[in-house]
């Protein structure tokens, strides 16, 4: 088993009962690094994608929206829109070596792609520099191949000769070996539409117009002060969330023109990010993050829709900053902030509103109607050894 992650500087199963030193599995110079890509099989070719491109991109979105992530029932699969792809893959720092593509030669067809941004993640009191991988994708026709771990191998080249020897990635499935692991929840924004897509049963008796009632959101937000994030908010939100993400085993270092990318809302084209503050006497208090990504509906889709969904993304609150720490006032605050991150997001006509076990998510999950799903996400570290991180699945104290 894991013929390929086995030659690959990660940990394995079974190793290291106790407290290890964190740090590099493996040190190597950049002079040493293969100057050109491994050849592929014959027929296929190495192309970088040009996602400034219109052409490039709707190839990228192509092969995606056909043959990327679905749940384990094959009922949806995730469409990652133009508008999505360019958010999530030219962030700060992002550079076109990086959107890695392979061509079927004759046909001219984008068959397979991996991609990678850098971000410099902290893990504990140490901070380093990595490649955040993400759509790793191979045309369905392809797969079984062994075209992954070329595809694996191409994105740590392409870090390797940049200097950077660390990657940071998630994936539904087990491989050697998670750093963390967190389960996914959702909350029913539109529970008819969800219940008809088949995302959402009808539980044991009750009646679909208790589920609505169950799920109903007032239709204004209550958190006095509350507005949605503009520029000159930046560098506040940067200060408070580096100062939240501190409470964390392991979290990103976000610059201010990384906090601009990843929160700022863009009105221009379909909107991904919604982010909101608090204002308080001039001073930031609280912030609040929510991306979306549609899922085709593969399965019962007479009406040929998808469904929008949000992800709760990073969040901060003064009220879990205080000294003495006081638990009770950080639940009661971020339920108030969820809530109205929900009401916000049913506003936008999003269907179902997902978040993970981590950060301080088992503090509101219960009061605000998640539930949890099948889903579970791995957190995996590349050439970097680390101590478990629980405060996922595993933080039982809080969930
Ligand atoms: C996966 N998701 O275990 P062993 S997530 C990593 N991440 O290797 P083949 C994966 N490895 O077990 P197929 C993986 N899925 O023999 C499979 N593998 O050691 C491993 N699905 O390769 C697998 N996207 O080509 C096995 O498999 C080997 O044809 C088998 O292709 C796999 O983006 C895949 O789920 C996933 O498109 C491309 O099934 C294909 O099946 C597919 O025979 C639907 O591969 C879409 C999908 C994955 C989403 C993601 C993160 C990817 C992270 C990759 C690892 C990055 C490491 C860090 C590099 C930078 C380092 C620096 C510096
Ligand atoms: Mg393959």
């Amino acid at each position: 088993a894991y013929k390929f992650w086995q030659t690959q500087p990660v940990p394995r199963f079974g190793e290291e009962g106790g407290k290890v030193e964190e740090g590099p599995l493996k040190m190597q110079k950049v002079e040493d690094i293969d100057q050109e890509p491994q050849p592929l099989v014959a027929g296929f070719e190495w192309v970088t994608m040009d996602l400034a491109d219109d052409e490039d991109m709707k190839e990228v979105y192509e092969l995606l929206n056909g043959h990327y992530v679905e749940d384990d029932e094959a009922m949806f699969r995730f469409n990652y829109i133009p508008e999505v792809l360019r958010w999530a893959m030219m962030a700060p720092g992002w550079q076109r070596k990086y959107h890695i593509g392979v061509r079927a030669s004759q046909s001219r067809k984008l068959v397979a792609f991996i991609s990678a941004v850098p971000v410099n993640i902290r893990v504990r009191d140490r901070t380093f520099r990595s490649s955040e991988v993400n759509f790793l994708c191979v045309h369905k026709k392809l797969r079984g191949k062994r075209l992954a771990p070329v595809l694996i191998k191409e994105v740590t080249r392409i870090s390797n000769l940049d200097g950077v020897w660390q990657g940071l990635y998630t994936a539904g499935i087990v491989l050697p070996r998670p750093v963390s692991t967190c389960r996914y929840y959702h909350r029913a924004l539109n529970w008819t539409k969800l219940h008809a897509c088949g995302f959402s049963p009808l539980p044991n008796g009750s009646k679909p117009e208790y589920q609505v009632r169950k799920y109903a959101l007032p239709e204004a937000t209550s958190t006095k002060g509350l507005r949605e994030m503009q520029d000159k908010d930046v560098g506040a939100v940067v200060r408070l969330l580096t100062r939240y993400l501190a409470r964390f085993d392991m979290a990103p270092q976000f610059t201010e023109e990384e906090a601009r990318h990843w929160f700022l809302p863009k009105k221009d084209g379909r909107q991904v990010i919604w982010s909101y503050v608090v204002e308080d006497n001039g001073a930031v208090t609280d912030f609040f993050s929510f991306f979306c990504v549609e899922s085709s509906i593969i399965k019962n889709n007479e009406v040929n829709d998808v469904l929008r969904v949000a992800y709760l993304f990073y969040y901060a609150t003064e009220a879990g900053l205080s000294e003495p720490r006081d638990r009770a006032a950080l639940k009661t605050r971020l339920n108030a902030l969820v809530n109205d991150a929900l009401v916000l997001a049913k506003k936008a006509r999003l269907d179902v509103f997902n978040a993970l076990s981590l950060m301080d998510n088992g503090l509101f999950l219960g009061q605000q109607k998640f539930g949890g799903g099948d889903g579970q996400l791995h957190y995996y570290l590349f050439n970097y050894r680390a101590n478990h991180i629980s405060g996922g699945v595993d933080a039982k104290n809080q969930l």
